[in-house]
């Protein structure tokens, strides 16, 4: 059952069941298919069920599906520009059939809803992809998902609210559209503009809201996404602190800062004319839509996937029957002569100095601990994300050395602990073959299953160290390529350095020094499946560096590492 509401911000569908109905459906969904939701359909089940994508009662079924992906509408003809889809595997979807009902579950089991599986159907996602974003290109993050990331299955029909889904971050910052349209109607609060942002804010945003909500007449809503935005942007938790000093710049009672769960797309036009919508339902009058609204960011030939008004346009076209004002802005840029931030197509730049960092430029400067001038940030802000995006001499790697039994990894490995101890102020981890292989990975052998089960638990320990600004040497043998590239991956992702270095001190050479005697009994056979003798090792096409140690000293080794350390500026020796 759906419940209506309409105060200002037009007709609002909240899903929720009423309380004893949900107890019911808690009890009867014991006996239901269950489905457990993914990060990104959590994020578009609580907008389902809060009305935040009114007029939606549910996943899409086929006929709104098509018409949303050919025209950006619903088969009744109602604008509605994303397809909110539900999407799972082959074997969930060989369990379930149409007109029965399925449990919807958080990862931890909690009820968030029930379904009415009206339509189970295996859509053509290139033809999704270019009719919702213009493009095959899986550089685009909303393609890329369709195409390499989401399941193959579509599942339509209606949902019923059980369970609220559970944030523990924030949680004062966090309304839903209801809670919104009745604080502004307490506040007075007749205009509304709205201010979406998956970034940190920096004085030019604080300086276009302010315009923005003086041009409009009205109060300001910063609302930013915190759902999942672009891959590689900053963390929701450091943006949010961020926002919270920004906050304290705009004259009390002017303005509203309330947290978005949404899973963006990265649309572009599309994606603007859905943010209104949601907006809308979330009782604004107003919405900024501003240069490159939901931008992709570039394809794979460099070039951007929308032109940088697009956005602006779609959403201005449709405004009367989102019943949305459009606000819309051009990028905003530091005029020198006149210490002040204008539009740009206000700013002669023949006759005025225009000062601009970009994205790009701001995130090197902090990486290199460089100077944010005060015209560009806030030295609030900028402190708050010097504390996420420490310059590179604080922040975590992994250092991973490979090659053959004997060959001088592990000392070489022990040489740079020393020295970086030396060096000091860094927390050095060291995670040697031999020393995981009694502590961590004492069950296993030396098949190829096992020895990847023992890398894999190695890169998970270093991503976990190198993540908290640590520094974790790994020497492991590690004679599979692929598995190197997933530690690589483990700990890259976290935004942590990785390092490989190729100890490629030849077999005979490795054979003749034999410390432990091993290679001798791998000849006679006494060891099987002995790494260089009876079993393989791909040795790295690209490592970061490459050492012999047949002519080297182990110390002149270590030194070749704390070199290449420095040049890439984890270390700072003068
Ligand atoms: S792996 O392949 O990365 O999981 O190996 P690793 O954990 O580094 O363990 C290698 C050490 O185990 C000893 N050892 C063997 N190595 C290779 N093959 C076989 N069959 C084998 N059996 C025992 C050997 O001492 C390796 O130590 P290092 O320090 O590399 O000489």
């Amino acid at each position: 059952m759906s419940h209506l509401i309409e105060p200002h911000g037009g007709t609002l569908k909240e899903l929720y069941l009423a309380e004893d109905e949900a107890a019911a459906e808690k009890r009867r969904a014991t006996e239901y298919p269950s489905w457990d939701l993914s990060q990104r359909q959590l994020c578009d089940i609580e907008l389902l069920l809060n009305g935040g994508f009114s007029p939606l009662e549910g996943f899409l079924t086929p006929a709104d599906y098509d018409r949303v992906v050919d025209e950006m509408r619903l088969a009744d003809g109602t604008l509605w520009p994303m397809p909110i889809t539900l999407d799972v595997t082959e074997a969930f979807a060989g369990d379930i059939s149409e007109g029965q009902r399925i449990a919807l579950r958080d990862p931890e089991g909690v009820l968030i809803a029930v379904m009415d599986v009206e339509a189970i159907w295996r859509p053509d996602f290139r033809r999704e992809a270019v009719g919702v974003f213009s493009t095959e290109d899986t550089a685009h993050a909303g393609v890329d998902y369709l195409l390499n990331r989401g399941n193959p299955v579509y599942v339509g029909g209606r949902v019923h609210g059980v369970t609220e889904p559970v944030h523990y971050d924030f949680g004062h910052l966090r309304s839903t559209p209801r809670q919104l349209r009745e604080r502004f109607a307490k506040s007075g609060w007749r205009r509304v503009v709205a201010f979406q942002t998956r970034n940190p804010m920096h004085r030019a945003h604080v300086e276009l809201t302010f315009r923005a909500a003086k041009q409009a007449e009205a109060n300001l809503l910063i609302q930013p996404v915190v759902g999942m935005t672009k891959p590689g942007d900053v963390d929701h938790y450091s943006r949010v602190r961020c926002y919270e000093h920004v906050l304290k710049k705009y004259p009390e009672q002017t303005t509203a800062l309330s947290l978005l769960p949404l899973a963006m797309r990265m649309g572009g036009p599309r994606e603007a004319v859905w943010h209104a919508i949601i907006r809308k339902n979330h009782g604004c009058t107003h919405f900024i839509v501003g240069r490159d609204h939901a931008g992709p960011g570039k394809n794979s030939q460099g070039e951007e996937f929308y032109g940088p008004y697009d956005a602006q346009h779609l959403v201005e076209e449709h405004r009367d029957e989102i019943g949305i004002t459009v606000v819309p802005f051009q990028m905003m840029v530091y005029v020198k002569e006149r210490a002040e931030y204008a539009p740009i197509d206000e700013v002669d730049d023949t006759k005025e100095t225009v000062l601009q960092i970009s994205g790009t430029e701001f995130r090197r400067r902090m990486r290199e601990g460089l100077d944010i001038p005060d015209w560009f940030g806030y030295p609030e802000v900028v402190e708050e994300l010097r504390k996420t995006y420490p310059p590179k001499h604080l922040q975590g790697f992994a250092l991973f050395f490979t090659g053959l039994s004997g060959s001088g990894k592990s000392t070489i490995a022990n040489a740079v602990m020393a020295k970086l101890m030396e060096i000091g102020g860094r927390r050095v981890t060291m995670l040697d073959g031999d020393l995981v292989r009694k502590h961590l990975s004492s069950e296993l052998g030396f098949s190829k299953e096992h020895r990847d089960l023992n890398i894999q638990r190695i890169g998970f320990v270093a991503s976990e160290i190198s993540k908290n600004g640590g520094v974790a040497i790994c020497a492991p043998i590690a004679p599979y390529a692929a598995t190197r590239r997933q530690v690589r991956e483990m700990v890259e992702e976290t935004g942590a350095g990785f390092i490989e270095i190729h100890v490629a001190t030849p077999l005979e050479v490795c054979e003749a020094r034999d410390r432990k005697g091993l290679y001798a009994k791998a000849r006679a056979g006494v060891i099987k499946n002995f790494t260089g003798i009876d079993d393989p090792y791909e040795a790295p096409e690209a490592p970061e560096l490459t050492l012999d140690t047949t002519d080297c000293t182990p110390d002149e080794a270590a030194q070749e590492v704390i070199l290449k350390l420095e040049k890439a500026g984890y270390i700072s020796l003068r």
